[in-house]
C-alpha cells in the first residue's frame, strides 16, 4: 500500500488504505497465484485450440468484457482533482452548527469534480454547455455534497421537466446528432416552449458557457438551502465559489478549434497546473437571508431560475477551497464519485425549492443504476470518514463485515446498539418548519415572472459580451433547421430585450415581431386556463449588477498562464531567456515553439530547448504569444504567420521585438498600434507592459469593425 503524495489528511489516509501499485511485485490473477505467461492462452499443442481450462485467460478477457459501467446521463465528461476546505473564521456560528463551516481550525478534505453537461464522457471539453462544480466535504460529521454549477440559475423551476430538458438538448434520437452541442432544433424547440428558461439561457449564450479554465469559473449551489444554528434557528443561504484567479473565458471561434486542437484542454489544464503546484484556490462565498425576510424580494427565493442579486445582498467570503492533488485512478475516483445533494449535515438543511426536492429523489436512483447496487457509498472515493453503523445490510458488492446478531432497532439483544444522536449529540434532525396547505400539482404565482432576471443579466454586459451573446444566439439558432422555432424564439429574445433580439432576427434573416404586450407561455397544462398561467412582469429596482459581468472580474495575476515564443533558428537567445524569466517570475510559463521537436539554434550557437513545434503547437492553446528577435525566417513559415493572426484574432496579448517587425508585417493586423499589442527591443520594458496586459486576459475591443480572416 502507498502513501499518498501531497495535502496529507483523514480522507488521504482513509484513501491510502485502498491504493495499490505494481512496483517490484510479481504478476498475478484477482485471487492471487503469480502468473509465468502473460502472453500465450493454454493450448492443445502450439498450433492447437485454446483451452476452456485457461483460467489465466478466461479471468484476464473475463474481467475487460465488464471493464465498463454506465456513464451519467448528464456531466459524464468530467474532471476531479482532491484537496481541502478551510474557514477563516467563526463567524457563521450564529447562522450554522456545522463545525466545517465554523472552526477556522479545521481542515476538511475535499474532492471537486468538474463536468460538462450534455456530452458523452470522451466529448470535448470546450462545449458550449453549463460546467457542473460538485464538491463532496469529507467531514467530521459526514459528508456534505454541494452539487452546483458554473451559473447560478437552472432550465427550469420543477424537477418533473429535467428529463424532457435533457431529452431536448442531448443528440437528436433518430441520428444521435449533434454531440456535445445545444445547437440543434430539438433544444431550441424545447426552449422556446419554456419561457422560464429565458435566465439560464442568457448565461448559456454568454462567455460563462466556455469558460477559459475549471479554475478560472464560478460555482453556486443554485438553489436556497438552510443554515441551521444550535438553538435549531434557520437562515436561508444561497452558496458561491469565487475563483482567485477571476472568471475568465475563451472565444466561441477558440472554443471551435480547441475541440479539435485539444479536446482535453480542461482536463489537462486542471490537471498540470496541480502537477505544477499552481493549486486552483476558490473563496467559498454565502448570502444569508432572515427567516423572516424570506417574502421582501421581488422574486421568490425557493425558484432556481432566480438568483438574488449581490446588490440586495452581498456575498460574504468566508472560506477558502484549494485543490491539490491528481487522483491516482481516473476511474476509481472520478468516474465513480457519488454526489448526491442529499447528502448534508447538522447545520445544513434543505428547502422546498421544487427542483432540489426533485434531486433528492434522482441522485441515490441514479448511482443505483450507474454503481451497481446500495453499496456504492463504500467505495472508498465515497466513503464518510466517521465509521459507518448502521442497520442496513448486504446487497450486491458488500464490503463492511458488520458483526453480531442484531441489525434492527430497536433491540435489547445488541444492547440497543447503535443508538439514536440526540440533536446535542450530533443527530440530524430537519428543520421543523411549519406547513399548512392542500396537495395540489400546481406552481407558485410567485414563479411566473420570467424575464426580468434575464433582462437584468443582459444590461450587465460589457458591450463586448454583449455582442458575444447575440453571435452566440445567432450560431445556435443558424444550426436549427425548423424556422417556426427560430421565430418563436425570437419572440422570447423581444420579452428580453428587443435590441438583442433585432440583432439576432437580422442575422437569421428574420423579421423582428413586436414584443407583445402579455407575454407569452407555451407550456400551459392541458386543462389549465392560459390566464392562469401567463407569465408575470415584474420590475426590477436594479438596472445592472456588476457581479454578473466577466468584465469586472479580478484581473491581477499571470500565474500559470501559458506564453507561446515563436522562434526560428537565429534567434536572440537572451531575448527568449529574459522573457523566460521574467515570465516566471510572475507564475507563468514561456514555451519554445520552432520548426522542429529538440532544439533551436540561438544567435549565439546556443541549443534552445523546444517545447513544441509549429504541427504540434496552437496558438488558441496560449495565453499570449511572444516574438523574439532573430525570427525574420518566420516571414515564410505560414504557420507562423498564422499562429499570430489567429491570436491577434482571439484578442490575446502579443509581444514583439522591434526587429521582428517583417515578421509582424506578414500578418493581417500588422505593426499599427493595437490595444494588447506590444513591441519594443529593451526586454525588460517589453516583458513588463505584456504582463500587465496578460493581466487582462483578452482585449475584446479589437474584435470591432470585425474579425480578421484567421
Ligand atoms: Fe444534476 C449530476 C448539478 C439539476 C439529476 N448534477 C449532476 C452533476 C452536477 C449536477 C454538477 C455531476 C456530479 C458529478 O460530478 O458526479 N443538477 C445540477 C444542478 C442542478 C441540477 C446545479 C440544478 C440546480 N440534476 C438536476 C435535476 C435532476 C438532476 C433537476 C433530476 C431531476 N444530476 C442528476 C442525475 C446526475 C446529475 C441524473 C447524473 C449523474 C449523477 O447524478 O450522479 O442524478
Amino acid at each position: 500500500m502507498k502513501t499518498p503524495k501531497p495535502g496529507d489528511n483523514a480522507k488521504n489516509e482513509q484513501l491510502s488504505g485502498h491504493t495499490t501499485e505494481g512496483e517490484d511485485k510479481f504478476l498475478n490473477t484477482n485471487q492471487g497465484t503469480r502468473v509465468n505467461d502473460d502472453q500465450n492462452t493454454l493450448k492443445a499443442g502450439d498450433r492447437g485450440p485454446s483451452l476452456l481450462e485457461d483460467f489465466i485467460m478466461r479471468e484476464k478477457i473475463t474481467h475487460f468484457d465488464h471493464e465498463r459501467i454506465p456513464e451519467r446521463v448528464v456531466h459524464a465528461r468530467g474532471s476531479a482533482a482532491h484537496g481541502v476546505f478551510k474557514v477563516y473564521d467563526n463567524r457563521l456560528s450564529a447562522y450554522t452548527r456545522a463545525a466545517f463551516l465554523t472552526d477556522p481550525a479545521a481542515e476538511t478534505p475535499v474532492f471537486v469534480r468538474f463536468s460538462t453537461v450534455a456530452g458523452s464522457r470522451g466529448s470535448t471539453d470546450l462545449a458550449r454547455d453549463v460546467r457542473g462544480f460538485a464538491v463532496k466535504f469529507y467531514t467530521q460529521e459526514g459528508n456534505f455534497d454541494l452539487v452546483g454549477n458554473n451559473m447560478p440559475v437552472f432550465f427550469i423551476q420543477d424537477a418533473i421537466k429535467f428529463p424532457d430538458l435533457v431529452h431536448a438538448v442531448k443528440p437528436e434520437p433518430h441520428n444521435e446528432m449533434p454531440q456535445a452541442a445545444s445547437a440543434h432544433d430539438t433544444f431550441w424547440d424545447f426552449i422556446s416552449l419554456m419561457p422560464e428558461s429565458a435566465h439560464m439561457i442568457m448565461w448559456l449564450m454568454s462567455d460563462r458557457a466556455i469558460p477559459r479554465s475549471y479554475r478560472m469559473m464560478e460555482g453556486f449551489g443554485v438553489h436556497t438551502f438552510r443554515l441551521v444554528n444550535e438553538e435549531g434557528k434557520s437562515t436561508f443561504v444561497k452558496f458561491h465559489w469565487k475563483p482567485l484567479l477571476g472568471v475568465h473565458s475563451v472565444a466561441w471561434d477558440e472554443a471551435q478549434k480547441i475541440s479539435g486542437k485539444d479536446p482535453d484542454f480542461h482536463r489537462r489544464d486542471l490537471w498540470e497546473a496541480i502537477e505544477n503546484g499552481f493549486y486552483p484556490e476558490y473563496e467559498l462565498g454565502v448570502q444569508l437571508v432572515a427567516e423572516e425576510d424570506e417574502h421582501k424580494f421581488p422574486f421568490d427565493l425557493l425558484d432556481p431560475t432566480k438568483i438574488i442579486p449581490e446588490e440586495m445582498v452581498p456575498v460574504q467570503r468566508v472560506g477558502k477551497l484549494t485543490l491539490n492533488r491528481n487522483p491516482d485512478n481516473f476511474f476509481a475516483e472520478t468516474e465513480q464519485v457519488a454526489f448526491h445533494v442529499g447528502h448534508v449535515v447538522p447545520g445544513i438543511d434543505l428547502t422546498n425549492d421544487p427542483l432540489l426536492q426533485g434531486r433528492l429523489f434522482s441522485y441515490t436512483d441514479t448511482q443505483l443504476i450507474r454503481l451497481g447496487g446500495p453499496n456504492f457509498h463504500e467505495i472508498p472515493i465515497n466513503r464518510p470518514l466517521p465509521e459507518v453503523t448502521n442497520n442496513q445490510r448486504d446487497g450486491f458488492m458488500r464490503q463492511q463485515i458488520n458483526r453480531g446478531r442484531t441489525s434492527y432497532h430497536p433491540n435489547s439483544l445488541g444492547g440497543g446498539c447503535p443508538f439514536q444522536a440526540k440533536w446535542a449529540e450530533g443527530g440530524f434532525r430537519s428543520h421543523n418548519e411549519k406547513i399548512d396547505a392542500h396537495k395540489v400539482r400546481a406552481r407558485s404565482k410567485s414563479f411566473f415572472d420570467h424575464f426580468s432576471q434575464a433582462t437584468l443579466f443582459y444590461n450587465s454586459q460589457s458591450p463586448a459580451e454583449k455582442v458575444h451573446l447575440a453571435n452566440a444566439l445567432a450560431f445556435e439558432l443558424g444550426k436549427v433547421e425548423t424556422v417556426a422555432v427560430r421565430e418563436r424564439m425570437v419572440g422570447i429574445l423581444t420579452q428580453i430585450d428587443v435590441g438583442l433580439a433585432t440583432t439576432v432576427a437580422d442575422a437569421l434573416g428574420l423579421g423582428v415581431p413586436e414584443a407583445p404586450e402579455q407575454p407569452v407561455n407555451h407550456s400551459i397544462p392541458a386543462d389549465g386556463d392560459p390566464q392562469d398561467f401567463q407569465p408575470v412582469t415584474v420590475k426590477l429596482d436594479l438596472a445592472a449588477s456588476a457581479a454578473l459581468s466577466m468584465a469586472n472580474t479580478l484581473k491581477n495575476s499571470v500565474k500559470s498562464r501559458k506564453v507561446a515564443i515563436l522562434t526560428a533558428d537565429g534567434v536572440h537567445t537572451a531575448s527568449v531567456e529574459a522573457m523566460q524569466a521574467a515570465l516566471e517570475a510572475e507564475g507563468a510559463v514561456g514555451e519554445v515553439v520552432a520548426p522542429r521537436l529538440g532544439f533551436v539554434e540561438g544567435n549565439d550557437g546556443k541549443d534552445i530547448p523546444v517545447k513544441n513545434s509549429y504541427l504540434t503547437a496552437a496558438s488558441v492553446l496560449y495565453d499570449a504569444v511572444y516574438l523574439p528577435g532573430g525570427t525574420g525566417a518566420l516571414v515564410l513559415n505560414g504557420d507562423a504567420v498564422h499562429f499570430l493572426n489567429e491570436a491577434f484574432r482571439h484578442c490575446k496579448p502579443i509581444a514583439y521585438d522591434t526587429t521582428a517587425v517583417d515578421v509582424i508585417g506578414a500578418t493581417y493586423f500588422g505593426t499599427g498600434d493595437h490595444p494588447g499589442c506590444y513591441s519594443g527591443d529593451e526586454l525588460r520594458l517589453l516583458a513588463g507592459a505584456f504582463i500587465e496586459g496578460m493581466k487582462q486576459h483578452r482585449f475584446w475591443e479589437r474584435e470591432t469593425p470585425g474579425p480578421i480572416p484567421a
